[in-house]
């Protein structure tokens, strides 16, 4: 004979108490069944983001943000991005979180508990542009696979950590240590435990900059889950694929790390353009190392409605990557002509920069406004698509705006 098991009476007086109010046939309930109201499944509850953010999969979790949120000079949590490749630890225990350093390259296989990183170590805070190789993804022509990022998968938070370099000297670098591979507590979407979603890294050169750190804290605060809690490796500037959440262990390899997403054509592009839709041999596809110049603006949201004879104030931000943000200019003629604008100087290197400008209309009408950008080595923005690739990376066209005058 089958027997059911039924909700225990106490447990259901507690739920209904959170609930606010009976559960009607609560008797009839199955035993360990969660009424859905007390599941948390609501995504923007559940990571603390603003209901705007734009949920593009829930196996695994990805969302983006839209360009008016990302207004804040530094990156509050409801707004920013979240990009899973597998599942999100279910149980973290920072207690006992330990980092191990090892691999080929390095003296001595050492490991660290939190606390002995945050109190051996030199602590610091810098301002990190992340931004996912496949942002803006959508736009491109044939398409590629993957999340159809539009432009909301950037953000720049405060990072506080010690730094990589530091550790990784602790530990000892032998000088065969060509780069580093992260591993991670997230589990692969299959549960297999012998699988891992994403082990991806950087060569030591990236590794051992000053900004490059093993973060604990995001904006003043431990990292969301949904970040990295309770550790994560932090590096500016290039795909924010290379910025391991849930950090277990970082190996010192002594030949390019060979993880998962770092093969094939995963975060990789033609190393020379190729025409759009044209098959590229694996052998032609280049490891992704810093992101292009980019720009957003961040005010008005697009469909503003100005007065004609006003003039409207719009502001933004500008990254590029590994280099700076040397100017900043509008178009709102299509790109036909350009007018330079204020750009701010980094908080520091890898953070992005802040512009604005006024902007005058000849007469009443549609327009829009066109942002582009420029690096410190004179490269610009395209106004449309750059070079077409086989996996939607690196999509840096100016972003533009509607605006309308009457
Ligand atoms: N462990 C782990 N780290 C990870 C990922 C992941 O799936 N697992 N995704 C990477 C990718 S592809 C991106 S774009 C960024 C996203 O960071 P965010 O979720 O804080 O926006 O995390 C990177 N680090
Ligand atoms: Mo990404």
């Amino acid at each position: 004979m089958k027997r059911r098991f039924f909700v225990k009476k106490a447990a259901l007086s507690a739920m209904a108490g959170i609930i606010g109010a009976d559960i009607v046939f609560g008797a009839t309930m199955p035993e360990g069944y969660q009424p859905l109201a007390l599941q948390d499944s609501d995504p923007f509850k559940l990571f603390h983001k603003d209901t705007e953010m734009v949920v593009l999969n829930d196996k695994p979790w990805n969302m983006e943000a839209q360009a008016h949120l990302l207004d804040d000079k530094v990156t509050p949590n409801e707004y920013i991005f979240i990009r899973n490749n597998g599942l999100i630890p279910e149980k973290v225990d920072e207690k006992n979180w330990t980092l191990t350093i090892d691999g080929e390259s390095v003296k001595q296989q050492k490991k660290y508990t939190l606390a002995e990183l945050k109190s051996k170590f030199k602590q610091h805070t810098y301002q990190l542009t992340l931004e996912c190789g496949g942002n803006g993804r959508s736009e491109f022509d044939p398409p590629a696979k993957g999340n159809q990022w539009t432009i909301g998968a950037v953000y720049c938070a405060n990072w506080t950590g010690v730094r990589l370099r530091d550790v990784l000297e602790d530990a000892g670098i032998k000088s065969d240590a060509v780069y580093i591979g992260y591993h991670a507590a997230d589990m692969h979407l299959s549960r297999d435990p012998n699988k891992e979603p994403i082990s991806r890294g950087a060569p030591m050169a990236k590794a051992l900059q000053d900004e490059t750190i093993l973060a604990f804290q995001m904006n003043g605060n431990d990292i969301p889950l949904a970040h990295g809690f309770p550790l994560r490796l932090v590096a500016g500037g290039w795909p924010a694929s290379v910025s391991g959440k849930w950090l277990q262990r970082i190996s010192i390899r002594n030949k390019i790390h060979d993880g998962e997403k770092m093969n094939g054509t995963a975060y990789r592009v033609p190393c020379h353009p190729v025409a759009a839709g044209e098959e590229v041999p694996e052998s032609e596809m280049c490891i992704i190392e810093s992101m292009p110049v980019k720009s957003l603006i961040t005010y008005p949201k697009s469909g503003a409605i100005i007065a004609k004879g006003q003039k409207l104030k719009i502001r933004g931000h500008a990254w590029a990557g590994e280099l700076e943000v040397s100017k900043m200019e509008f178009s709102i003629d299509f790109g036909s002509t350009w007018k330079e604008c204020a750009v701010e100087k980094p908080v520091n290197r890898l953070a992005w920069q802040h512009f604005s400008a006024e902007v005058g209309f000849p007469t009443i009408g549609y327009y829009e406004i066109w942002a582009r950008a420029t690096d410190s080595k004179g490269v610009s923005q395209p106004m449309l698509l750059p070079g077409w690739n086989p996996k939607g990376y690196l999509n840096n066209a100016c972003h533009r705006i509607a605006v309308k005058v009457s």
